[in-house]
């Protein structure tokens, strides 16, 4: 299988983020896509590629111009006003008020975002381009008839929605990755996010549509971030009522939980007949994990890709969570290899 990866990840690297009232160092960090990529070239999964550039224009597709522009501008203007340290949000256009742009960058970046978990820093725009970059190279190469590939995404980006970044997200990857199939003649896209947290931005960026079944394995939210979306009487909106399915399962669930859940989104994805799958792949279900509450073993991610590969369709892996680094590797490759043996 063909990894597309990029160094540039390395240009995003918070300091700090709040979490149950410490301010810690960032758990999303550089050595989670190092160790991943040591353990592709260790495991000799298949060659690994740097992206092309595809520009801006199919990020536009799924992210409004207004927000990629006060993203790709907003640390320049800290810079600008004195700032120090990383940018981070502390105003959200929460019930009560009012979803109006303020002028101030601070009162923009609330507007822009639903939690304080995004830092920007002086390389955030540049790893997150990238990012997304390595998704459409992925994708290109599916395009021209590889049947699995790899995209080693670093910042992850299930929880970005059109114009909203949060949960360490800025750039949807997969749903850019997904669109892109649409954009050149695919007429129905599979989505499979197996992070433990809901894609919460995946969900709304195609809730209203057909053409992207959205299926996603993670932590309930009435106990777990993001809290606000992913319960499973969300079923889709409109002309997408019916291309929306959430198994939210309890903290402590391991495989035989886990697994039937996966059992049932897949039988979703069959009965939906996508041509292409996107598999929103993170491992932040580890049983070690630092921030999760799910019991997967190593040796279940084999399982989890062969089943995945037992759908028989052309499947773009798009990296996002994961969170114990001594293991990520062998957890996301196990994924990868466990469907290539499939
Ligand atoms: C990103 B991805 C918990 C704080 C959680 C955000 C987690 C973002 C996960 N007390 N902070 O889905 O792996
Ligand atoms: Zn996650």
């Amino acid at each position: 299988m063909l990894t597309f990866y990029s160094d540039d990840h390395h240009l995003h690297h918070g300091n700090s983020e709040l979490i149950d009232g410490k301010l810690l160092p960032c758990f999303e960090k550089p050595q989670r896509a190092d160790f991943i990529l040591q353990r592709v070239r260790e495991r000799d999964i298949g060659t690994v590629l740097a992206p092309e550039d595809f520009g801006r224009g199919p990020l536009e597709r799924i992210h409004t111009p207004a927000y990629l522009d006060f993203f790709q501008g907003a640390w320049q203007r800290w810079v600008d006003d004195g700032g120090q340290g990383d940018l981070l949000p502390f105003t959200w256009p929460a019930r009560t008020l009012r979803s109006i742009l303020p002028r101030d960058l601070h009162g923009q970046l609330g507007y822009y975002s639903f939690d304080g978990g995004a830092p920007i820093t002086a390389g955030t725009w540049q790893a997150a381009y990238s990012a997304a970059q390595v998704a459409l190279s992925a994708q290109r190469a599916m395009a021209n008839g590889e049947h699995s590939v790899f995209a080693l995404c670093r910042p992850p980006g299930h929880h970005a929605a059109a114009e909203v970044m949060g949960g360490y997200c800025y750039l949807n990857n997969a749903a850019i990755a997904a669109q892109a199939f649409l954009d050149q003649g695919h007429s129905k896209v599979a989505i499979l996010d197996v992070d433990y947290h809901h894609g919460n931005g995946t969900q709304d960026i195609f809730y209203q549509r057909n053409d992207v079944l959205f299926t996603s394995i993670h932590g309930d939210p009435a106990i777990e971030f993001p809290f606000f979306l992913g319960y499973a009487d969300e079923l889709g909106e409109g002309a997408g009522v019916g291309c929306n399915f959430n198994y939210p399962l309890p903290a402590g669930s391991a495989w035989d939980v886990w697994g039937a859940a996966l059992e049932q989104a897949c039988r979703r994805i069959s009965d939906y007949r996508a041509e292409v799958l996107v598999v929103s792949l993170g491992v932040d279900t580890f049983k070690d994990d630092p921030i999760s509450q799910f019991k997967l073993d190593s040796a279940d991610y084999l399982s989890m890709g062969r089943r995945i590969a037992a759908l028989g369709l052309p499947t773009l892996f798009v990296m996002e969570g994961g969170y114990a680094v001594e293991a990520i590797g062998i957890n996301a490759v196990n994924v990868l290899e466990g469907f290539s043996g499939a």
